[in-house]
């Protein structure tokens, strides 16, 4: 069977880890679409943190602590840099992760698209599944907040409002910068179409998923192929398990709830994108109109507890 993941960063990665215990089993295929509304360039390196996260955890260099660069990082280069005052100095590359993001910047300056650099990097990291950019297009998140100086507005971009501002200025929109002409990248339509099942990980709906969401050709493949979705609640008992997805939903005024959630992401029938949405047994009286809703307990605490919220979500689709 092939399992084709939409996904985000962290919540995406663990997600993953579980599908690839699933999949490691049964013989399964699993590709991953992945985010890249957060990729930015600073000091002159393209950084893709929600493609990096995926990688290094299921090839096993992640910081487990904070689910987002290399175990065993030194941080002289950053040290170094804010000793020039070289900006910006909110935001720190580790010393190993540098190597990634020299090797990464060099192959898309030669003119590689990005989900060949992505390809290039896992020969490396061996995540035993298929990792793919959503888009190789610049399509990057932008928050709109208000100047500091009372000017009006200003957008800013994701990293600066979620790094230096920790999602703490009033976000007013979330503009996908590019989203109109993004095309899915190189494997991500073939992916789609020859999916038995894709599934949206326990993301951030409102900035993981719907950037991914956002490239209008990858969504029409998903709402119009013959393949079940099903999404995974990030959202457990009316809060975020991790992060700051609270701070998102709020600016797009919708419930931090499983059921806000669902309904944000809305049946496929009707002009959403889901069949079934698997949510946390204390949201169990979660409704979501045209959609089939399951409650199984949904903390990724190790592999074998998200293998199973896997295989919920494969029944939950008609596929387990
Ligand atoms: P990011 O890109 O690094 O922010 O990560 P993602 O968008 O992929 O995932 C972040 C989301 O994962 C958070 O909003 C959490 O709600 C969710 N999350 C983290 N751990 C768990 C868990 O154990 N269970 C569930 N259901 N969601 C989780
Ligand atoms: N998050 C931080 O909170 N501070 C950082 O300095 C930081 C650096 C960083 C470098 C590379 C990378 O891939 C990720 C990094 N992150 C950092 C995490 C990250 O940018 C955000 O948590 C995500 O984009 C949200 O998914
Ligand atoms: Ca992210």
């Amino acid at each position: 069977m092939r399992i084709v993941v939409l996904a985000g960063g962290i919540g995406g990665a663990r997600f993953l880890a579980g599908v690839r215990a699933h999949a490691r089993a049964t013989g399964d295929e699993v590709t991953a679409v992945v985010n890249v509304g957060d990729d930015v360039w600073m000091h002159g390196l393209r950084i893709t943190p929600d493609l990096d996260s995926v990688m290094y955890t299921l090839g096993g260099g992640i910081d487990p602590e904070r689910g987002w660069g290399r175990a065993g990082e030194t941080w002289t280069v950053k040290e170094e840099l804010a000793k020039y005052g070289a900006e910006p100095t909110w935001f720190g590359l580790g010393d190993r992760d540098i190597a990634t993001h020299l090797v990464r910047t060099r192959m898309l300056n030669a003119g590689y698209p990005l989900s060949a650099v992505v390809a290039a990097l896992c020969d490396r990291w061996q995540p035993g599944i298929t990792l793919l950019p959503a888009t190789d297009d610049r399509l990057e998140t932008h928050v709109v907040v208000a100047a500091e100086d009372g000017s009006g507005d200003q957008a800013i971009h994701f990293q600066e409002w979620w790094v230096r501002h920790r999602a703490a200025l009033p976000a007013k929109q979330f503009r996908f910068v590019g989203a109109d002409t993004a095309k899915p990248a190189a494997g991500v339509l073939d992916a789609l179409q020859a999916a038995d099942i894709v599934l949206l990980a326990p993301s951030n709906p409102v900035v993981s998923i719907a950037p991914v969401l956002a490239v209008s050709a990858l969504r029409d493949a998903l709402v119009s192929g013959s393949a079940p979705v099903v999404g995974v609640s990030p959202i457990i008992g009316g809060s975020p398990v991790r992060g700051m997805a609270d701070k998102c939903l709020s600016a797009v005024d919708v419930e931090c709830s499983a059921q806000g959630v669902g309904r944000l992401l809305g049946a496929r029938t009707a002009g959403g994108v889901l069949d079934g949405w698997l949510v946390d047994t204390a949201d169990a009286a979660t409704d979501v109109p045209g959609v089939r809703v399951r409650a199984v307990p949904l903390w990724m605490t190790d592999d074998d507890a998200t293998a199973a919220m896997v295989r919920a979500a494969l029944e939950l689709g008609g596929v387990g």
